[in-house]
Parts: C-alpha cells; structure tokens; sequence
C-alpha cells in the first residue's frame, strides 16, 4: 500500500491509496484525509487506464521528412543538448512551454532548468489569472476561508461553479447542507452547472455576473447599509457608492436576471446569518472577467460576509504557495510572451524564437486560435514535446520524449481550493523506456554543465516553511498536513495590502454589443470524466457533441443530430443535442477532444485576453449552427 495524491489540474488534489494486487493498481480515496474522506471522482480511473494504455508512447520519436522513427534516449539527448547548445549565445530563442498537466515541486524544476539557461517562458494563463488578479487587487492576497467552512453557512451562493463535475469533495458538502435545510443558489447561464445541486437557478447572460452583483449590492445596501466596522476596512468606500449610484435599471436589463431574482440575492446578503459566496472560473473566462471577480468580493465585503465564520468569498487559494522555493525569487525567464496569445506572439518576438520545448501542456489543442499555435511552433527550427501520447501538439513536434506520468515518481502537491499540501509518492513503476521530466532535465544538464538540485533536497527545502509545520517523513507516513493559515481568512477584517484596508472597484464596464451573424455564446465547459485534453482515443466520440436549447434549434429549424458549429474562424462538424439545461443564447461543448478526432474546437476559437492577469477569454466566442 502507498499514499500518494492525485497531481491533475484540479482543485480537490485527493490524497490517494494505492495498492498494487493482481488486479493491478486499485486507487481508492484515502479515508484519514480531513477533505478527500475516502473517496476520488472518475477522472482518478481514466488516469489509471492511461498509464497502461497501448497507446502510450514508449521510446524518443524523432521527425525526418514527415516520417517519425523511434530513436535512442541517449541519440535523442544529445540532439537536444547540440540544439540548445546552438542557440544558447541568445538563450531567448528558446521558448519554455509548461503547464499543469502534472503538479509538483520536483516536476516545476523544470523551469528553474530554463530560467537559469535565460530562455522566454509565459506570461498570463488560460486557466483562473483574471480572477487571481482580481482577489489579489481587492484582498491583497490569495486567500479564503477553509473550504470546509461552507458548512456553517446559513446560504449558499454559487456563482457558477461546476458542481456537477468540477469538485466532488465540494459537491458533496452542498449536499450535506442542503440535507440540512440551508438554502443553495446558483447563478449560471444554464441549469446543467448545478442540477441535483441546488434549491434555485438564477439563470444570467453569460458574462455579465459584474453587473447582477452591482444590481443585488445595491438593493443590500438600500437596505442595511454598510456597517461601520467594514467601512472603516475599506479603502475609497465613498468614490465606490459613487459609482454604483451612477448605475440604474440597466444593470438587470444587461444580465437579462429578474427583479424578483435579485431581491431575493439582495434578502439572503442582507439578512442576519452568514452567506457564503462561491466564485466559478467560468465567469472570468470572459473580457470583463476581472471585473466580473471583483463586483461579486465587492459584494461579499460590503454585505459584511468577509473575515467570519459560514460566510467569505472562494475563489482560489493556493496550498503550493505554502512551499519554500527560494530560486522562484532568485531567477527570471530572459523574457516572457503571453500565454493566451501564443501564435501572435511567437510571430513578433525579436530577437525571434527558434526552439521550444513544451511540457504538460498541449497547446495545439487547449490555446485559443489552437491552429494557428500548432502553425507557430511547426515554423520553429527544432520543436521538443514531452508527453506520453501523441497529442495535437505532439504531432507538430520535431521530436517527441515519452514521459513517465501521475503516480509514476515521487513528489510533492498542493492544492487551489483546500489548505493541505500532499505526498504523492510513486505508486506504479513507469513502463520501460519512458522517463520523468527532471530526468530527462537533468541528463540534458550533465550535458551542458547545468545542474538541477536533487529532488530529494528540493523537497526537503520545500518545507522549511513558515506556513508549514511538518517534515517530509511525516508527509510520506500521514500523507498529508494543513498550512498554519487560519480557517477564517481576513478575520478581524485586516487585509493582505500594506495599509491592511480592502480595494473596490474603481470602473464598471458596460457590455459590449455581439458581433453580426453569430447570435450564439460558445461555452466551452469541462468534462466531467476528464481533464482538460488527457483523454484516450478509444474515449473519443466520432464527432464532438454540442449542447443546444430545444427552443433554439426549433427557431433555427434545425433538427438535433448531425450540424455545423461555425465562427468566424472556421467550423468543426458536430453531433447537436437538444438539451433543455443550456441557456437558450449559449451552445454548450464540453472541451478536450482532440483535434486530428475532429474535436479541437480552439481552433475557431479566437484570443481574446482578459480584462486582468493576461488571461484567456474562451467563453467571449460567439458562433452559429447549421443544420446537416
Ligand atoms: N476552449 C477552451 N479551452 C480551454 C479552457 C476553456 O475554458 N475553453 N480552459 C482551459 C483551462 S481551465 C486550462 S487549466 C487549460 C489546460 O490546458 P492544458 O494544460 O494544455 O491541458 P491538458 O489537456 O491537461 O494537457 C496537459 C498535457 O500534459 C500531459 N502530461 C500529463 N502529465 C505529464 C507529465 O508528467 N509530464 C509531461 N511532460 N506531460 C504530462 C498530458 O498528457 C496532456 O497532453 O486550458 C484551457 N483551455
Ligand atoms: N471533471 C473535470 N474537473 C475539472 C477539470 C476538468 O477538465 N474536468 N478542470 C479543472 C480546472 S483546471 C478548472 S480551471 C476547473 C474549472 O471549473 P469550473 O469553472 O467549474 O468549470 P467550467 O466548465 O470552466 O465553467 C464552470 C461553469 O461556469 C458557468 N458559467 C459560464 N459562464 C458564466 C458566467 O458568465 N457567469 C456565471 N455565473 N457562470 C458562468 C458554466 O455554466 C459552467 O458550468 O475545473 C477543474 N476540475
Ligand atoms: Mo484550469
């Protein structure tokens, strides 16, 4: 038996039994860990299948003319080594592509290794920035109350989090609360993000939460007012009411939510038990995302929900920024080109890129203007993919590293939505000829005299921390320990900025009006068997389904089954599904199928970045159906 945790891109970050029997490996929740409680969701067995897939990569696979041929770690090695080695005189030509595809301290040594050669690496995300941006700039750090918390809540209201499939381990304490009587909202363009999962649905255009939460903040404050104690914490209270008094019946009208629905929001922030405000990543996923994070803290705040017990605002927190990493202060990417604009921004850096080298990520398939990404780096003179299946992005690889994978090496993890940092040790050998990311890093060191700290000591160093009070013997028994934060964040109303006072919003912006000829949003959701792209071929539908209202497809005169999704940047053939869940305005398309399956709806997908944190705007999409 091995304790281990699940290192996915995903808030809940289980901690993980894991025995190997005859059967093979068998993972289950572990039972002793305050937050998994004994259970995992099943994306935990599609990993499993992946590692002994027959589609696994298994040796280097290097391009000549077209054609892959299976070559030698040791030739592939030496090839990279003699490629950065030529380009190292302007290490800026060498461009770093990671991502969260694999969570660790050890596998983010790997940009320690680019940082000290002074290569480009990325600015911005596809994934939360605009919204830890937004936290950041109102509480002055990334911070909310212990998850767990949401228990003592006298409602709840989720702001488009997916309960459905996101988190399990949240879906089961709303669960538990509403057992218990406590009142669930949730707010989201389409019933399909909550159903089984909440008392009410606040259905809202897509992208206008700014505007509901100004709406709701306003009538609270008509109400009750703002008490002192949180006026007094807040910095510029007055230019903010300012602000919202500017503002009038619009608002309602640009969310397209009801007056009764917003009294009701404004009776449960005005009443006298705590709220507790669930924030999404759905709703920064848009141009004005930011400031759609920020209007819905604001409303928390000025409600008086912040710094107590049963009330707070989660968005994200970060239980990895609880490790030590001394060199993440120390060194620099010689530039950096912004993330959810790849494909441009390859094309005008100078001095210009020549060599990349992407790791847990899969760019030609996630990345906005996908097509156009999988373009750029195929214009690269030498292009290194580290994965274990040969993905969109793998296929424009020059050469392709296959890469041991979760559960295959020691490390340690963290999480974005509960306070607890993990073992995660090895639990299955790798197949033969795969290998990890640091090794394959740190071979290619021995041959340009550059030297990665030994995991061993990494780890060890990751803990000498003042928010941690444990040691990696502890961690590899238990597997797991609680940051010292304190379970109320902000308690006493102090906040992370250097005056400690809380930041409102200085602007509201308006919506924006839709393009012609694509009345309809395009929202791209998760999945809820799979993360992101790491899907099996064999998991692949012929053609990727598209979630549409009866109503619509009844004014369009399409018939559900074969259609067309169209933008202005192309189309992909589609299966249309009449589902009664979707927002009449939106099509729903669950992401991740790969693109050379016929998914890889990026490609139409144009970049667009957020308001804050150089984030990527995927839901801004607008489109329209064809019927077959
Ligand atoms: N249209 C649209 N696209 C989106 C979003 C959206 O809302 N709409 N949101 C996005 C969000 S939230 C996110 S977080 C990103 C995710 O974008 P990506 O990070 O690109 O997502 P994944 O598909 O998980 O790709 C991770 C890759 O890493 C590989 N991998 C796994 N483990 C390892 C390892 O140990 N080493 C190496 N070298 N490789 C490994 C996997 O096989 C996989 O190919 O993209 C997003 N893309
Ligand atoms: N099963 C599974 N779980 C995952 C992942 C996965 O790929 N698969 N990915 C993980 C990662 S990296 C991330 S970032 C998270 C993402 O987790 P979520 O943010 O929960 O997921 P999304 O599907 O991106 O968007 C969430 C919901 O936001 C709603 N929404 C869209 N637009 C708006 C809006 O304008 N306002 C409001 N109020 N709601 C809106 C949608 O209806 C959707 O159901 O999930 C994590 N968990
Ligand atoms: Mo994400």
């Amino acid at each position: 038996m091995t304790i281990t945790a699940c290192t996915l891109d995903c808030p809940d970050a289980c901690s993980i039994v894991a025995e190997n029997g005859p059967g093979g490996l068998r993972l289950r929740g572990n039972p002793d860990h305050p937050f998994t409680r004994g259970f995992a969701c099943p994306k935990l067995d599609v990993h499993r299948r992946r590692l002994a897939s027959p589609h696994r990569l298994r040796s280097p696979r290097l391009k000549m003319d077209g054609v892959w041929r299976d070559i030698g770690w040791d030739d592939a090695l030496d090839l990279c080594a003699r490629k950065i080695a030529q380009y190292r005189d302007e290490p800026r030509s060498i461009l770093h592509v990671r991502g969260a595809g694999n969570r660790g301290v050890v596998k983010f040594l790997s940009t320690l290794f680019f940082r000290t050669l002074g290569a480009s690496g990325l600015h911005g995300s596809l994934c939360d920035e605009a919204g830890i941006t937004a936290c950041v700039e109102d509480f002055g750090a990334l911070r909310h109350n212990d998850i767990t918390d949401i228990l003592h809540t006298s409602a709840l209201v989720n702001w488009g989090r997916d309960l459905k499939r996101g988190s399990v381990h949240t879906a089961a304490m709303v669960r538990q609360l509403r057992k218990a009587g406590v009142p669930v909202v949730t707010i989201a363009p389409g019933a399909d993000t909550a159903e089984g999962f909440t008392d009410r649905i606040v259905r809202i255009r897509p992208g206008t939460d700014r505007f509901l939460a100004a709406a709701v903040l306003r009538e609270v404050l008509r109400r009750k007012g703002v008490a002192p104690e949180v006026a007094a914490a807040c910095r510029d209270l007055p230019g903010f009411r300012a602000l919202l008094e500017g503002c009038g019946d619009e608002l309602l009208r640009w969310c397209g939510v009801s007056r009764e629905d917003a009294d009701f929001l404004a009776g449960l922030y005005a009443g006298a038990g705590p709220v507790a405000s669930l924030l999404g990543w759905g709703m920064q996923r848009y141009r004005f995302g930011g400031q759609n994070v920020r209007f819905v803290n604001a409303l928390a705040m000025l409600s008086g929900q912040v710094g107590r017990s049963g009330g707070g605002a989660y968005y994200n927190l970060s239980s990895m920024g609880n490790f030590d990493v001394p060199w993440k202060a120390s060194t620099t990417y010689g530039r950096t080109l912004l993330m959810p604009d790849l494909a441009r921004e390859i094309g005008r850096a100078d001095p210009p890129v020549r060599m990349a080298w992407v790791e847990c990520i899969n760019p030609a398939n996630q990345f906005p203007e996908a097509g156009a990404v999988a373009q750029a780096l195929d214009g690269l003179d030498f292009v290194v993919v580290c994965d274990a299946f040969m993905t969109d992005t793998a296929e424009v690889a020059d050469l392709v590293l296959p890469v041991a994978l979760m559960l295959e090496q020691d490390d340690l993890v963290g999480s974005f939505l509960h306070e607890y940092v993990q073992w995660s040790g090895k639990a299955a050998e790798p197949p033969a000829g795969v290998r990890t990311d640091y090794d394959i890093l740190s071979d290619l060191g021995r041959r340009l005299g550059l030297s990665l700290p030994d995991p061993e000591e990494a780890l060890g160093q990751a803990l000498r921390s003042r928010t941690l009070d444990t040691t990696l013997e502890e961690l590899r028994a238990a597997g797991y320990a609680r940051s010292t934060h304190p379970a109320v964040a902000f308690e006493g109303l102090r906040f992370g900025h250097a005056d400690g006072l809380y930041r409102l919003p200085a602007r509201l912006d308006p919506p924006q009006d839709p393009p012609a000829g694509y009345p309809l949003q395009l929202l791209t959701l998760i999945n809820r068997r799979f993360v992101h792209s790491q899907i099996l071929p064999e998991d692949q539908a012929a053609r990727p389904v598209v979630g549409v209202h009866p109503d619509t497809l009844r004014g369009l005169g399409i018939e559900a089954g074969p259609g067309r999704l169209v933008t202005e940047l192309g189309f992909l053939d589609v299966e249309l599904a009449a589902d009664a869940a979707v927002h009449p305005d939106c099509v729903v398309y669950r992401r991740g199928p790969w693109g050379k399956f016929g998914g890889g709806v990026n490609r139409i997908i144009r970049a667009v970045e957020t308001d804050m944190g150089g984030g990527s705007a995927f839901y801004e999409q607008r489109c329209r159906l064809e019927g077959a």
